[in-house]
């Protein structure tokens, strides 16, 4: 883009990417409504000038040709198949109104379904303003891309500190030890952590003479700065977990520290552990007794210690054990709630004051009997649940920013089910491989269009900040924001139902009340508002996280129970289900540093370069079977097989291939140009949706077993 092409002054604004969880600050540079510069804002107290190279791309977000300016609704076209054309704004709204409501009348609310995606998270007008619609449509068929996530995460939150928001939060930049398992922040730029500038944290870390131990199937961009690498066979984390806390016993390593006022259950967790012994857990995780014991012995003679594990231990059959026993380890050498170990934050606008605690198992799924998490069932039950007939089946669908249809496992068998749906809406810029199902499409303003407060990722940054960005370029005449197009469905859909309907609070006079009322508001001596954070759009820094307990539980008589109920009885299920002896390979998922989930595919600075969507297989397995570098094979697993290409590195542990997710483009329908030009295949068109967490219902992604032969 050239100055030529612009006319007027170039202007700077200032506004946090919302790409990832590490909310990165930017200087924006623009002229008329062009970008001209993207840049890190060294004045932003979480980031520091810190960006990857996705940043830039915000840019091509807003000018892409193929991102919907108008709604479109899906007409039948030439042949068999269907298109989609545009239509204005009042129709679109009438007719998605009107075919919830018809499914409504026909079926209750329970025909309706709803399944939220990622950018919701990041986008805080749809987080204020889902209710505006939901409120009306009280189903108990809702799904989001929580339960092929966080959601051990949140359980475990929720069980021992009492509400879903309270994530013990890694205090990398003061720790000594950090014990990290099933998680890439160098590609990933860190979850349920906002760690911007992870790397440079790293550096610092190991320079101060401190370590970082990354337990990984695979040998990650982070793994290769870390001080030790251990390949772990996937999905045997707990075993390795439990017998650190069985060491961390047996040895008389444990050290509550300021903890011990307020734990119970630690002795129930000790005797649950016993028959967790590091020879067992070697044999069953691939690492020898001697490294089990001399991570827990580390881990405990750690000054200042963390333990922290993300997708990778969470996405698996036994996601919801690991994280709690992650938070028992960290209890146990009294590295919670102190600096240097895990600690909460204080965010500017405090959710854990200002929503439900979260419940679970209050009701569950129909077909699977799956438990809800916050009233959210998890999203490996949707495909039968639309697919099922019977009272409550879903026979319309709701999409806001999700793409399930490539980011859920069993994709292939929902991309079918949604065809079966009498009807289906989708808040959403693309017309993708999820989209493409739906009757009418209804596309928000682009990111640059609107304004910005991180509503979530506060709540999980290393540092306790706020920062509030007005939008870069002026809304286009006609156009919605998400929160615009939520309110408006609800109205419609109040009014027909005879139902009251909620005024219209726009999202940035929520905010300002939110501030003035959190804990840096009127009655602190900060003032903090929209005004002020107008006044200072790099952000204001609270700064570091401080210990907050007991006070900070949401606990009854604010004390932390170890020993959950629930938890201990899936110890017994390690046992039972450990070591596995079957035949073929486990497939692991992996993250590359310019993707982001299944949507940003369409840019040419993001995609250009090598083939990312290749198999990765270990040198012995590939010499042993056969397989040249590039070839193409078969991935078989129960629910389906995929044919990809083979690509070979000593990354990855003997018996283990790894795919990477969001990819499996140029479906019928779909209007992404770039993306169907390199589409890949999807790998969870072979994650197995039977496959899950039973405690909690998460989707098991990691781990799946799947037979690869030559094609
Ligand atoms: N095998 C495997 N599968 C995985 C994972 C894995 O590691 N392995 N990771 C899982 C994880 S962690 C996640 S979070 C999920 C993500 O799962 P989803 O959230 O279902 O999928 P995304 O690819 O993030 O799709 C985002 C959708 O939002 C739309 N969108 C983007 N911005 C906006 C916006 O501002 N407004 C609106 N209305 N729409 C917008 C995009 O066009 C796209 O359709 O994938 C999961 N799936
Ligand atoms: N560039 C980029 N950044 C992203 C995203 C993206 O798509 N691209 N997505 C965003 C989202 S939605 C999320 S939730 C976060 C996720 O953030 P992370 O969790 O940090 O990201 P992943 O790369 O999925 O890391 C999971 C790691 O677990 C490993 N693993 C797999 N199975 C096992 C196992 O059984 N045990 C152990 N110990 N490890 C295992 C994998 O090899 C992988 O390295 O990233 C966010 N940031
Ligand atoms: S690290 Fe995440 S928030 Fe920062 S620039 Fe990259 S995508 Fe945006
Ligand atoms: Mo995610």
């Amino acid at each position: 883009m050239t100055q030529t092409q612009s006319s007027g002054e170039v202007k700077q604004h200032y506004r946090a990417c919302h790409l990832c969880e590490a909310i990165c600050g930017l200087v924006i540079e623009t002229t008329g409504d062009q970008v001209l510069s993207i840049k890190g804002d060294p004045n932003d107290p979480l980031s520091r000038g810190h960006i990857c190279p996705k940043a830039v791309a915000l840019q091509d977000i807003h000018v892409d040709p193929d991102r919907l300016r108008k709604p479109v609704k899906r007409v039948r076209g030439e042949g068999s198949g269907y298109q989609h054309v545009e239509i204005d704004w009042e129709e679109a709204l009438d007719l998605a109104a009107d075919g919830l409501i018809r499914t409504i009348r026909e079926h209750g609310v329970d025909g309706v379904g709803a399944y939220f995606g990622n950018p919701t998270v990041h986008n805080y007008g749809m987080l204020t303003h889902q209710n505006a619609l939901f409120r009306h449509i009280r189903t108990r068929n809702r799904y989001s891309a929580t339960s092929v996530d966080q959601l051990p995460h949140h359980l475990i939150s929720l069980w021992l500190f009492g509400h879903k928001l309270l994530f013990p939060i890694p205090d990398i930049d003061r720790c000594d030890y950090f014990l990290m398992l099933g998680a890439n922040p160098l590609a990933s730029n860190g979850s349920i952590w906002t760690v911007p500038d992870v790397k440079k944290r790293i550096n610092a870390l190991t320079s101060r003479g401190g370590k970082l131990v990354v337990v990984d199937p695979r040998r990650t961009e982070t793994a290769e700065v870390a001080s030790e690498h251990h390949a772990i066979i996937p999905g045997s984390d707990a075993a390795l977990l439990l017998a650190i806390i069985n060491v961390l016993s047996q040895r008389d390593w444990i050290k509550l520290r300021h903890l011990e006022a307020y734990i119970d259950g630690l002795d129930e967790v000790i005797s649950a552990v016993r028959p967790f012994t590091p020879g067992w857990a070697a044999e069953v995780t691939g690492l020898s007794a001697s490294t089990i014991e001399a991570i827990a012995r580390d881990m405990a003679s750690a000054e200042r210690g963390i333990c922290y594990g993300r997708m990778g231990v969470s996405t698996q059959r036994f996601g919801a054990l690991c994280q709690w026993a992650i938070q028992v380890i960290n209890i146990m050498t009294g590295n919670l709630d102190r600096e240097g170990g895990s600690l909460f934050t204080l965010p500017a606008v405090d959710q854990v004051l200002g929503t439900s605690p979260g419940g679970f198992g209050r009701h569950h799924s129909r077909v699977r009997e799956l438990p809800e998490f916050d009233r959210e069932l998890p999203a490996a039950t949707l495909a039968e649940e639309i697919l099922t007939p019977g009272e409550g089946q879903v026979r319309a669908l709701f999409t806001g920013a999700g793409n399930p249809v490539l980011s859920t496992p069993s994709g292939a068998a929902l991309d079918d089910a949604l065809e079966t749906l009498d009807f289906m809406v989708s808040l959403d810029p693309w017309i993708n491989e999820t989209t493409r199902h739906a009757d009418v499409i209804l596309p928000p303003t682009s990111p640059l269009e609107h304004d910005h407060y991180d509503l979530a990722f506060h709540v999980n940054a290393v540092r306790n900040t706020a920062r509030y960005n007005p939008p870069v370029f002026d809304k286009p005449e006609g156009a919605m924001h998400d929160w615009e197009i939520l309110s408006a469905l609800g109205e419609r859909v109040a009014k027909a139902l005879d139902l009251e309907a909620a005024p219209v609070i726009p999202p940035d006079v929520m905010m300002d009340f939110a501030l003035r009322a959190g804990p840096y508001g009127d009655d602190s001596e900060h003032k903090v508002s929209l005004d002020a954070l107008k006044a200072n759009p790099s952000g204001i820094d609270f700064g570091p996280l401080k210990p907050q307990l007991p006070d900070r539980l949401q606990t009854p008589g604010k004390r932390i129970n170890l020993a959950v109920p629930k938890v201990l009885d899936d110890v017994l299920r390690v046992y039972e289900e450990l070591p596995e002896v079957d035949e073929g390979y486990r497939l692991i998922g992996r993250r590359h540093v310019r993707d982001c989930n299944s949507w940003m595919h369409n840019f040419h600075r993001l995609v250009k370069g090598r083939d990312r969507c290749t198999l990765m297989v270990n040198p012995e397995d590939a010499k042993r079977e056969g397989w040249q570098e590039g070839e193409r094979v078969t991935v078989a697993s129960r629910v389906g097989s995929i044919i990809t290409h083979v690509e070979i590195t000593p990354n990855i542990r003997s018996g283990v291939v790894s795919l990477p997710h969001g990819f499996g483009h140029a479906r019928e329908g779909t209007r992404m140009a770039l993306a169907n030009d390199n589409p890949g295949v999807s790998c969870n068109d072979i994650t197995d949706a039977g496959f899950v967490d039973p405690l909690c219902g998460n989707a098991a992604l990691n781990g799946v077993p799947v037979q690869v032969s030559r094609v």
